[in-house]
């Protein structure tokens, strides 16, 4: 192994091609060692050996997905891995959160941002061996070039998103002057050729947003025929005001002055601070490590601690869904943060709370009181989902979801009352939380409808399975209403510590007397809910109607994960049992304690072989119930598929984005469904674990952070070590500890 020159005047002329470089490019500092279980590699692959040619044959834009699985990313700005020397033509390679633009037919959608980490290279460079280190969030590229003689390198780069300063962007690139493109070659020695104007780039939307990207690049030789560049940018972007460029060129003004090793040390110390406070790992599994920890690091990567984030379906990796709002970020993504990143998880919940005007102006517009979510949201918090698609025969079809998957309004108020559960944090419920939880419950009161026989019934909506629309009495939005209903009435039932606000209003909306008689009427209609339980049975009835639809098994069709939309057609999917993801199951997922009691084996008995996993959120959701019903192995089988939705670019959807709904499925299915973590409420008084392993693994690893205590969990099948950084209550089995560090095992 042949070591790489730290400075420009120690730079051999012709560095050989080496998978375990020690040294960063451009003198940026040694790079950390090569880990299977911390590193993706695209391109030459150390685990796998070659890219599987499977993958590539099913993704004829297999570089489209490279992109989206090597994005580097902030929580306020994304860089897809794009090459360098195409990143100038492509307009959705660099994305900011929550920065929109209006956009015929999707309402709003992600705007480009002016690409920062471009370089003028010759065009047919190759993309070489891409590394992705998961540890500190460095992307590394190393590419051999021809001219330079075999395994000599042509052109390295290091590329990062600054997790210390969100906005700020660095790129730290070596190369041959052979790479440059031919205009420029002559002058490629030259500091001043590549070097950008001073001048912030400044972008505007049709919508009265804005951004301002600032940049700066230091060119120098690197040796003979070679040079160094190093590039700092910085963003300041906003859907909703053009911002001062002086903004953009202050910060960047500061990064610069950091520079970029600098910088790279701040970032590591950040991440190995965010690794401590959150990971999983499965010991003797590095890929499966790799691909937990590749979902953790890819989330922590979708949102920042700023004042608010939007994550979108795809976060920042992509432009799938127009980088719209859905269920995805309020109960796949802000649970995983939730237990490791606590800030960021507040800044998700900010985003709902600054959109609730929007959304009781939505529900004032169905004549309702309250306040209903929109299924897709964008800048301002109105309903955003597209009307209409195209299908696969080119026809025009209805889209549904927006007028009718109401669900999201109890999922709202799920997030922020979990986000309180993890944190231990009633203040927040009690404060800028409560008006969401009692809006959202207004709202359910005010939808539901009375029979002759004073039974409350949901009609006309569409659960989680979309292949069923405008059904009556889904039993997962109304055992979801039902418990947004209860834990309104709780909360405002509650003695509260804190002053309330003249008038004895809590939000402006009703005097304390009058609230609470609007708890006892919700307490009333969560009881009237119908539900569609059977007690006979121990099943759920998905909606009124479901039990007497044809009653066809996925596997008739083929081997799930499979689009029974598309193999049985629109109409005649809607005719069958066949669903597409969880839907009563969801129940089971989110609201245990809502369900039931031991009637998850029932359930999950009937509905698995009846889901298509149609979804990519799908497989992650069956394999945490599974684990806990106690069926580890098949749990793991599904965990499996989970793992390669975006790895493997299962549903070939990849390209759009990473499926940030089941990257948090995954950690979920690892935390809840093997570690068994349950955590329901603020006030719980011990953290409760019930771990359950299967066959193939001896030991799990989970680090997170619960009512603020950090603990590491180390999960065997007959004991668990608990070590926490202060004393700390755990139920294990059933079984209360009072654990204090330096921990113990239990069991
Ligand atoms: O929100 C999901 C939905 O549940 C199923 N279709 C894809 C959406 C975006 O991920």
């Amino acid at each position: 192994m042949a070591a790489r020159a730290r400075s420009a005047e120690e730079t051999p002329a012709r560095a050989p091609v080496d998978v375990e470089a020690p040294f960063l490019p451009g003198g940026l500092g040694p790079a950390l060692a090569f880990d299977p279980s911390w590193c993706l590699v695209v391109g030459e692959d150390p685990v796998h050996g070659a890219e599987p040619a499977l993958r590539r044959a099913r993704t004829p834009d297999w570089s489209r997905v490279e992109q989206s699985l090597l994005c580097v990313a902030d929580g306020v700005i994304g860089t897809r891995g794009v090459l360098e020397e195409e990143a100038g033509e492509d307009l959705s390679a660099v994305a900011g959160a929550g920065y929109y633009e209006p956009a015929p037919g999707v309402g709003d959608r992600l705007a480009g941002l002016p690409v920062w980490c471009d370089l003028p290279l010759v065009r047919d460079l190759g993309s070489g061996r891409r590394v992705l280190d998961l540890r500190d969030g460095v992307l590394t590229r190393t590419v051999a070039h021809d001219g330079d003689g075999a395994g000599e390198v042509g052109f390295s780069s290091a590329r990062f998103a600054c997790a210390e300063r969100p906005g700020t962007e660095v790129l730290v690139a070596e190369l041959s002057t052979a790479v440059l493109a031919e205009a420029l070659s002559a002058d490629a020695l030259s500091a001043d050729a590549l070097s950008a104007g001073a001048a912030p780039t400044l972008r505007r939307t049709a919508g009265g947003g804005g951004a301002a990207m600032a940049r700066s690049t230091e060119v120098r030789a690197g040796g003979p025929s070679r040079i160094v560049v190093e590039r700092v940018a910085t963003y300041v972007a906003s859907a909703r005001e053009v911002p001062a460029p002086s903004r953009a060129a202050e910060a960047l003004g500061s990064a610069v002055g950091v520079g970029p090793a600098g910088l790279l040390a701040e970032q590591r110390a950040r991440w190995s601070e965010r690794w401590a406070a959150g990971d999983l790992e499965v010991a003797g599994d590095a890929e499966m490590t790799r691909a937990l920890r590749f979902a953790l690091f890819h989330l922590r990567s979708s949102a920042s601690w700023r004042h608010e984030s939007a994550v979108g379906a795809r976060g920042l990796s992509g432009p799938a869904y127009a980088g719209h709002v859905l269920w995805d970020a309020d109960v796949f993504v802000l649970p995983v943060l939730a237990a490791v990143d606590r800030r960021a998880a507040r800044s998700m919940l900010q985003y709902r709370l600054d959109r609730l005007e929007a959304a009781q102006r939505r529900a004032a517009g169905e004549g309702r009181r309250g306040a209903r979510y929109p299924w897709e949201s964008a800048t301002t918090g109105d309903d955003v989902t597209p009307r209409s698609g195209i299908d696969q025969h080119g026809k025009t079809v209805a889209i549904r979801t927006g007028d009718l998957e109401a669900h999201v309004t109890a999922d709202v108020a799920w997030a922020a009352w979990h986000y309180a559960s993890w944190s231990g944090d009633w203040a927040f419920l009690e404060g800028p939380g409560r008006p969401l939880l009692v809006e959202t419950a207004r709202y359910w009161a005010a939808r539901i409808c009375y029979d002759d026989a004073r039974r409350a019934h949901i009609s006309r909506v569409i659960g989680p399975d979309e292949y069923h629309e405008d059904v009556d009495d889904n039993a997962f939005t109304n055992l979801m209403a039902r418990w947004n209903l209860l834990r309104a009435a709780e909360l405002v039932e509650r003695p509260r510590a804190a002053p309330r606000k003249a008038g004895g209003r809590v939000d402006g909306s009703a005097p304390e007397g009058r609230e609470r008689e609007e708890a006892a009427h919700w307490r009333e209609v969560a009881a009237a809910l119908v539900d569609g339980y059977d007690p006979t049975t121990g099943r759920y009835e998905q909606f009124t109607g479901f039990s007497r639809l044809e009653p066809v098994l996925v596997s008739t069709l083929g081997t799930p994960p499979l689009a029974a939309d598309l193999v049985l057609g629109h109409d005649k999917v809607a005719a069958t049992q066949v669903i597409k993801q969880a839907d009563v199951l969801m129940a089971y997922y989110l609201i245990p304690e809502g369900t039931a009691a031991e009637s998850l084996a029932a359930n999950l008995q009937y509905y698995l072989p009846r889901t298509a996993h149609g979804s990519s959120l799908s497989p992650a959701v069956h394999a945490s119930l599974l684990a806990r019903a106690g069926r580890c192995d098949e749990a793991l089988d599904l965990l499996s598929v989970a793992r390669a939705v975006d790895l493997d670019d299962l549903t070939a959807t990849t390209a759009g984005g990473l499926h940030l709904a089941n990257l948090g499925g995954l950690w979920r299915a690892v935390v809840h469904g093997f570690v068994g973590a349950q955590v329901q409420r603020p006030d719980d008084d011990a953290l409760v674990l019930d771990p359950r392993l299967p066959d193939a693994w001896h030991e799990l690893r989970a680090a997170l952070t619960w009512h603020g205590t950090r603990v590491q969990l180390t999960c065997r099948r007959e004991s668990v070590r608990v070590v926490p950084d202060a004393p700390l209550t755990v139920q294990v089995h059933g079984a209360r500890a009072r654990v204090e560090p330096p921990g113990r095992w239990i069991g």
